[in-house]
């Protein structure tokens, strides 16, 4: 009634007003409270100490122990038996920059070589966001719940560099990473992709001879990784979600040759639909590339990894890709491809980064790019004395 007769701004002003006085009033009464000992309920009396957990002497024996590093023997025992800790700790090892953690990581990996080779690798691939982590968690309990062994490592050469997560990234995998089942191992950090790739195919080796029967590689889908993960796997799958051309989804040509199969992810709710087109489209084209060595035709194929659905068809699809090329004989010749691949990229490496490490080689190559600058010398010839230093 009042409001006919006073005009609207008025009240407002009014109201806020109202609001203003009753929210001093309460900070001011909480202040009193929080001052006043006597009445408040978060005073708390002063407690009597504890005594020590743990007495110093254990105490020390267990930092001793921590400290040791196990023998090559005890690792392997350890490693063959399942042992996640002393998995853990030569996965360490493997990626360390130590000259004599290498040494010793060499010789833990040879060891367990001829236990190794048994596993199923498969790489994951797709752009961030599309779904790799949340999809490797639901195949990884789907395989879990069938009593298989499963291993997760990642390959994300810019996560030293980039520690901020990119949106709604599910890097932890919650429920795969309480499964006794399973082993999870985040990316190791390093800042050349080369070097990154190695140990993870090192790591590799290290699962399968601690009895993991798939090991699942997630890329960062970033454009780079795609081919070192291709050449470390048996079966390589496309993450997609419909909707978004090649080009948004960042996918290159190349990547689609690369894939044995292309899976819609989020074919859920409203988007049920799409993928469903998507899928026959993606079909279509995919008929258009030319046939694979391996003699699979590559599938496409939908599932919505937040709802578990597809899960299955996805794994019905990775056993006929399997059957195929063991059959064929492609599955063990393919391997050996990717040894003298790695061989040869190992060489690679180990010379430019003894290169690069070299003290009288740092020293120089600053000069010669500073002469270089000032257009005294030829890139060859700045080359050549860098190469001819002793
Ligand atoms: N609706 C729906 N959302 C999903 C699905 N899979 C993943 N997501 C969501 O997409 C976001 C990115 O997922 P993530 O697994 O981190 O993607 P990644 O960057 O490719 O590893 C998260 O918020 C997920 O919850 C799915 O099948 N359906
Ligand atoms: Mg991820």
């Amino acid at each position: 009634m009042i409001s006919y007769l006073i005009d609207e701004p008025f009240l407002a002003l009014l109201h806020f007003n109202v609001i203003f006085i009753y929210k001093f009033t309460l900070i001011i009464l909480s202040i009193g409270f929080m001052t006043d000992k006597s009445t408040s309920a978060l005073h708390e009396k002063e407690g009597v100490s504890q005594p020590e957990t743990t007495s110093k002497s254990s105490a020390d024996k267990i930092k001793i122990n921590r400290s040791k590093q196990p023998s090559v023997d005890e690792f392997v025992s350890h490693i063959l038996k399942g042992d996640i800790t002393y998995l853990s700790r030569a996965i360490t090892l493997v990626e360390s920059t130590n000259k004599k953690h290498q040494q010793k990581a060499n010789n833990i990996l040879e060891r367990c070589l001829p236990h190794a080779n048994k596993s199923v690798r498969i790489g994951i691939t797709g752009v961030p966001g599309v779904g790799k982590s949340t999809f490797i968690e639901s195949y990884g309990k789907y395989l879990t719940a069938k009593n298989s062994k499963v291993a997760v490592l990642a390959i994300d050469p810019t996560s030293s560099i980039n520690k901020g997560s990119i949106l709604g990234d599910k890097t932890r995998m919650e429920q795969l990473v309480t499964d006794a089942n399973a082993f999870i191992r985040p990316s190791p950090s390093g800042t050349s992709l080369g070097g990154v790739a190695q140990k993870t195919r090192e790591s590799i080796i290290l699962c399968e001879a601690a009895g993991y029967d798939t090991i699942i590689i997630e890329t960062v889908g970033v454009g780079q990784s795609e081919t070192a993960v291709h050449s470390m796997v048996d079966f390589f799958l496309l993450l997609k979600i419909s909707g978004a051309g090649d080009e948004l989804q960042g996918i290159k040509r190349g990547i689609i040759e690369m894939s044995d199969a292309i899976v819609i992810n989020k074919a859920d709710g409203d988007n049920t639909k799409n993928a469903s087109i998507a899928k026959v489209e993606f079909n279509r084209a995919l008929h258009l590339y030319p046939p694979k060595e391996s003699g699979w035709q590559p599938k496409v194929l939908t599932c919505s990894a937040i709802e578990n659905k597809g899960i299955d068809t996805v794994d019905t699809m990775i056993n006929e890709y399997l059957t195929l090329s063991k059959k064929n004989y492609y599955f063990a010749q393919r391997r050996n491809e990717q040894n003298k691949y790695w061989l040869l990229a190992t060489i690679e490496q180990q010379l430019k980064d003894n290169f690069y490490n070299n003290t009288k080689v740092k020293d120089q190559l600053t000069k010669e790019i500073k002469k270089l600058e000032k257009g005294k010398i030829t890139p060859f010839n700045a080359a050549k004395r860098l190469l001819d230093l002793k």
